[in-house]
């Protein structure tokens, strides 16, 4: 058995005993005071029985030819040789570059992939395919579609909130009152784009209380805040009309901060007659806050009056852009933060995914990383990410977006590598359609996902822990030299040599090689970052035999603190360099679903509106907290968690009760979407009317050939809304949605997500 040294993944850098080609043990590395416990899910993971042996074609393509198929999802597999592999492929991508030009291939490919600076999945099909003539991409993320848009317009940035954020240390020195929506939950913090070795959210929070900081949290569950804090459950969905109602006090009791508002932002008037009715004829008053969001109105005053009287964060979790109208939480975070003057001051003012992601809160590094150069794309389509499926079945038709009047392309290959749509994408069986129309679909992925299943070609990718890399991410101080801990499973093969090979048979080989070896690459990309930095470095082999580097970072920031200090030098990237309350291009967009200001939308999947009386139960399809989205979900941390094989689903007791339910029960979480099998945990952290299904459980249906069947596993996509946010930013809204649920009363149907399709001989 050998012990390797460090590697790391998403959530966190460890080394691990390897045996039989197989991660056995994970040690978190020395300097993690609060190891992730996902790293429970890395052993067995490269031998896994879901892992793609080699190259494969879907049986009716390889028959029939490209063209759409709704065998998608229930065909056969043939498996290939790399050769053929690369034929055929390289093949049909010049076949659709020659008959309908670059624009047809969807190239969007999103997905978090693995860690790691080259193999990055991600960079290495984006690189592939702008070399190949483009492609249509897609702009912006799963995480913040609605934030990449709104805030840019509204603070100049969207990035910076995130990376030049308030650094705990300064929470935990001047923090009087931490107000959360969204809660801190120490769940999701384990996790950071790149990897992360340390994890400090659980004892600044610690250190926090101790010094008598006090914690608020606005959450439907109680446990977004680990420990003691004043927990709120607000009807989800309702947190503008709180923070409205909020505001409304701060307005109407002299506590609003107007020298702040005069000098930092702009279009407060503009704001005010809409907070305070004199317009619309309503008053945004707490006791309108109250009705919709089900708080009590008293609440809200006495908060409103303790955080004018305190030094005072108001931060909002990333789930609350995730919903229809997501622009507005943001918006009006910070917008009450305004208000309350503090923005810019140590330890108050704003925050955006606290308890999001490991990031927020984190020093930023005083560099740039080593990077795989990009290059740009000739092709200038793109959809916001999450309108795939608008997209796939409304070729020509015209959108709005962010002010644009674009037109959805005509597509015919859809080519995916570190992502998984059947993971992220709302309404299941729509996707399935859509993904039936296209000639054909390339899914490079080292396991068989239920995308990898939906694909006509299947490429098998290692994983990180089969080849050498390094990964850093920019609010981490250490760049990190990931070893391959074992040999590539099988017959597969890590992304860059794939696209190499094909590069070569579309004639672009060297270009896109540069007659380097991926060691090559490494050592490159690490010399060429060295020499730009101001300051000096270990050659690549010193780094590479340490294993670890550790890179200076800018520790004690406050959000918008230079801002604060200098509104000319550090002017904001707005149109007024200010922050705006009131957006003048926003409101000449015209939109009904997204005005000048921050205002409350009723949203449609929500306990207060029309849908509820058949769906009355609203479920919460959170992050999971035993996997990164649907990564490793055959692995023992997210095995252990599953309940007769099922995804778990948290009701409050009444609600179960209501019901016949007990925990252990099998139900069925259905609308008129779809359905899905969860297993019942009874948890009264929940506020009644509550449910709770995260995501990642891989999609099962039980009929593959039906896209409308149910799945049997837990996937909450099946159920949710394929409606974008607002026509400003047409963000995922895959957080909400209104379910019911019922007993399964049935035979159990058996689980088959993580078994490979039926592989067959041609
Ligand atoms: N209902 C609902 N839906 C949601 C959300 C929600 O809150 N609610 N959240 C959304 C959010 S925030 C996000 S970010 C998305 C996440 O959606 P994704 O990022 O698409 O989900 P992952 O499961 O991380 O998919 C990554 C895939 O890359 C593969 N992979 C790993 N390493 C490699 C590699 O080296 N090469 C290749 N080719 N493949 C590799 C993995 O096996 C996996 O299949 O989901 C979104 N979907
Ligand atoms: N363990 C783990 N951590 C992760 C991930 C993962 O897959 N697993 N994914 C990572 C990624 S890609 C992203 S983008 C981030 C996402 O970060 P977030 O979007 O912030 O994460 P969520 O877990 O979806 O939501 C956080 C909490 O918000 C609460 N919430 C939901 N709706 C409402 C509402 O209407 N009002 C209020 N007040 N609260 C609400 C929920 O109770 C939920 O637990 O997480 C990252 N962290
Ligand atoms: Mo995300």
């Amino acid at each position: 058995m050998a012990h390797s040294p460090t590697s790391l993944a998403h959530w966190g850098a460890f080394t691990a005993e390897v045996a039989a080609g197989d991660i056995s043990t994970v040690t978190p590395i020395a300097g993690d005071a609060d190891p992730s416990p996902l790293l429970g899910n890395l052993p067995g993971a490269i031998r896994h029985r879901s892992r793609i042996a080699a190259p494969a074609v879907r049986r009716g393509w390889l028959r029939d030819g490209p063209g759409p198929s709704d065998a998608r999802g229930a065909d056969e597999f043939i498996e290939v040789s790399w050769d053929e592999l690369t034929e055929l492929l390289a093949g049909e991508l010049r076949r659709i570059v020659d008959t309908y030009g670059n624009e047809a291939i969807y190239g969007g490919s999103y997905g978090w992939a693995s860690a790691g600076r080259f193999h990055h999945a991600q960079s290495q099909v984006h690189r592939f395919l702008k070399m190949l003539g483009g492609y249509t991409f897609s702009r912006h993320s799963y995480s913040l579609g609605a934030t990449g848009v709104i805030m840019p317009r509204v603070v100049g940035t969207h990035d910076d909130l995130f990376k030049r954020s308030t650094d705990w240390n300064v929470i935990v020195e001047h923090t009087d009152l931490l107000v959360c929506f969204g809660g801190i939950a120490l769940k999701n913090t384990g996790i950071n784009h790149g990897g992360t070795t340390g994890h400090p959210a659980r004892s600044a929070l610690r250190s926090l209380r101790d010094r008598g900081g006090r914690i608020v949290s606005f959450s439907p569950l109680r446990d977004d805040v680990e420990g003691d804090c004043e927990w709120h459950a607000p009807i989800p969905g309702t947190d503008v009309a709180v923070m409205l109602g909020l505001a409304y006090v701060l307005a109407t009791e002299g506590l609003a901060d107007r020298a702040f508002l005069q000098k930092y932002c702009t279009g407060y008037d503009r704001f005010e007659r809409y907070l305070l009715g004199h317009d619309d004829g309503v008053a945004k008053t707490p006791q309108w806050a109250a009705r919709i969001s089900g708080l009590e109105a008293d609440d809200l005053v006495t908060l409103a009056r303790r955080m004018a009287g305190s030094r005072t964060l108001v931060t909002v979790s990333w789930s609350l852009q995730r919903i229809r109208h997501g622009e507005q939480a943001p918006w009006m975070g910070l917008t009450l933060a305004a208000m309350l003057g503090q923005i810019g001051l140590p330890g108050g003012g704003f925050g955006h995914g606290y308890g999001s992601m490991n990031e927020p809160g984190l020093p930023p590094l005083r560099c740039r990383l080593p990077a795989l150069p990009q290059g740009l794309n000739p092709v200038q389509t793109f959809i916001p990410v999450a309108a795939i499926t608008d997209m796939l079945l409304n070729p020509g038709e015209p959108f709005e977006y962010n002010g644009l009047s674009l037109t959805y392309p005509d597509i015919k290959c859809v080519y995916w590598a570190g992502g998984n749509p059947f993971h992220h994408h709302q309404n299941i069986p729509r996707l399935r359609r859509a993904l039936a129309r296209v000639d054909t679909i390339v899914v490079h992925d080292p396991y068989w996902t239920a995308m990898a299943k939906h694909a006509d070609i299947v490429v098998p990718s290692t994983t990180s822990f089969e080849r050498e890399d390094y990964s850093g991410s920019r609010n981490d101080p250490l760049l990190v030299a990931m070893r391959a801990l074992a040999q590539p499973y099988e017959n597969s093969r890590d992304d860059y040599t794939t696209f190499s090979a094909l590069a070569t048979a579309l004639g672009f080989g060297d270009q896109f090689t540069e007659g380097r070896t991926a060691r090559e690459w490494l050592v490159h990309m690490y010399e060429k970052w060295a020499a730009g930095l101001d300051f000096d470095v270990p050659p690549f082999e010193e780094f590479w035999a340490a294993g670890q580097l550790e890179l200076p970072t800018e520790p004690g920031l406050t959000l918008l603190g230079d801002f604060r200090a200098d509104p000319r030098t550090h002017r904001l990237g707005t149109p007024s360099g200010v922050i705006e309350i009131f957006s003048a291009d926003i409101d000449a967009f015209g939109y009904d679903d997204c005005a000048g200001h921050p205002a409350w939308y009723e949203p449609t999947e929500w306990l207060g509106g029309p849908r509820a009386t058949r769906y009355p139960l609203h479920l919460v399809a959170n992050q999971p907290a035993t996997r990164l989205h649907s990564q490793l979900d055959g692995g023992a941390t997210s095995q252990g968690s599953k309940i007769q094989g099922r995804e778990p689903i948290r009701m409050h007791p009444v609600d179960a009760a209501a019901r016949g339910l007990v925990d252990g029960d099998v139900v069925r979480v259905f609308n008129d979407r779809g359905a899905c099998l969860a297993g019942v945990v009874v948890d009264d952290r929940l506020r009644q009317d509550v449910v709770q299904l995260s995501t990642g459980a891989w999609y099962d249906p039980a009929d593959p050939a039906d896209p409308d069947s149910l799945c049997v596993h837990g996937n909450p996509n099946v159920l949710t809304d394929d409606a974008g946010t607002s026509s400003l930013a047409r963000g995922c809204t895959g957080a909400h949605v209104l379910v019911q649920v019922e007993k399964f009363a049935r035979p159990l149907p058996p689980v088959r997500a993580h078994e490979p399709p039926r592989i067959v001989a041609r």
